[in-house]
């Protein structure tokens, strides 16, 4: 039995980021010196029999369906939002009203008018942590590649590059899901999936994007209204059923101009055949440049100008050695580590910051500055502000 306080946690939400935070939660205490040992006291679903059966697998203590009486509960510290991005704004109002750490998961919310009310409520209640799970931030080959940006590796930069690539919606009979809803998220690749690669830039450059040039586009305008079967984030493809409007983008392009002066060039799509999960972004400097592909998450590949003539070159850093960002508290070095990593780091990130006072990464506010990005690129693409026809290409 652990001696250390307990630290009680209410998870909203069962789907595929509720079981990846469950892991965390259970995880995080075990691998990392923590002042406190979190419990998932309660799991929180929309359907009463599902959300047991989650609670469950999640070694959970109770199960409820309804978040308004669970944020009101005295026991409970700490109000995990794994749920849609419709939700998260109100959750998350509740909870810090009724005095509890907030832990919303990635985009911060559906509109820059709600991220700016959960950044005004955060403010009131300095007391509280709220942090945003960009749990990118976490991979140890991104927090080496910001230490190395933030020494002055590179330089001064000059070009962001940002691709997100998967290929999960690319067949058109790949069921509906909620996020296919503009109104249940907000937006579809643009928030998903851009959004990482927008805080993943801004955060690793220290930096932040002024103005856009977008294009978002649909492919697959309607799809399967049916569950689809398998472990896949819509399920696999369905045939027959009755068909369903899809309300988001598929894909975003854009370019960006950046406070410093860096240019970025931003990719994000679901349709991009073969490619997984591939979260990529290369940086070039004046003195360097740094490249990474989550498809092998356990490196980072760092050109430096400054090595003699005849020995320059990109050379490949494996980051699991003990004196990497986190590395240290799991496998010996070149054992490598997972997407759930990622997760586990930003517990023990958040629990920190509730029992030792560390830094919240990131603040409700550096959410609502991507919000902010996110909604700049939905203006861009929808007045096709700076597009310029190619001569003879007219119809
Ligand atoms: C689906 O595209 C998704 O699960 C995202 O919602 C996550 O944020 C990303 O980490 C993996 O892909």
């Amino acid at each position: 039995m652990s001696s250390r306080p307990a630290l009680r946690v209410a998870l909203i939400g069962t789907g595929f980021m509720g079981r990846m935070h469950a892991h965390a939660w259970r995880t995080a205490h075990r691998f990392f010196r923590l002042d406190v040992a979190p419990q998932i006291a309660v799991v929180v679903g929309r359907d009463a029999e599902r959300t047991d059966a989650a609670a469950q697998e999640f070694g959970a203590g109770a199960a409820a369906t309804d978040w308004r009486e669970v944020v009101q509960r005295p026991d409970i510290d700490v109000i995990d939002i794994c749920t849609p991005g419709d939700t998260h704004a109100e959750i998350t109002l509740a909870s810090l009203a009724a005095g509890k750490h907030v832990l919303c998961e990635k985009p911060l919310a559906n509109s820059v008018a709600e991220a700016e009310r959960m950044v005004a409520a955060a403010q009131a209640a300095p007391e509280l942590v709220a942090m945003c799970g960009f749990s990118y931030r976490r991979t140890p080959a991104l927090s080496l590649a910001r230490e190395m940006i933030a020494d002055g590796r590179l330089g001064e930069i000059r070009h962001v590059r940002a691709q997100y690539l998967q290929d999960w919606l690319s067949d058109p009979d790949a069921p509906f899901t909620w996020r296919l809803d503009k109104t249940r998220a907000g937006s579809g690749t643009l928030g998903d999936i851009g959004a990482h690669s927008i805080d993943t830039a801004q955060w690793l450059t220290g930096d932040l994007i002024t103005t856009v040039s977008a294009v978002l586009r649909t492919f697959v305008a309607d799809r399967p209204d049916s569950e689809g079967r398998g472990v896949g984030l819509g399920g696999s493809a369905v045939h027959g059923a009755p068909r369903r409007e899809v309300t988001v983008d598929d894909a975003a392009a854009f370019t960006a101009t950046f406070a410093g002066g860096a240019l970025g060039v931003f990719d994000a799509t679901r349709m991009a055949t073969g490619r997984r999960n591939a979260n990529r972004v290369e940086i070039n400097g004046t003195r360097g440049s740094i490249a990474f592909d989550f498809e092998r998450m356990n490196e980072v590949e760092f050109y430096d100008a400054t090595d003699p003539a005849g020995a320059q070159g990109f050379r490949r850093i494996q980051v699991t050695e003990p004196e990497h960002p986190y590395a240290g508290a799991w496998w010996p070095a070149g054992h490598g580590l997972g997407y759930e990593h990622g997760f586990t780091h930003q517990i023990v990130d958040f629990v920190r910051a509730i029992s030792e006072g560390a830094p919240v990464s990131p603040s409700f506010a550096e959410a609502a500055q991507v919000q902010r990005v996110l909604e700049a690129v939905g203006d861009s693409a929808a007045h096709d502000s700076v597009s310029t026809p190619v001569k003879g290409t007219e119809s």
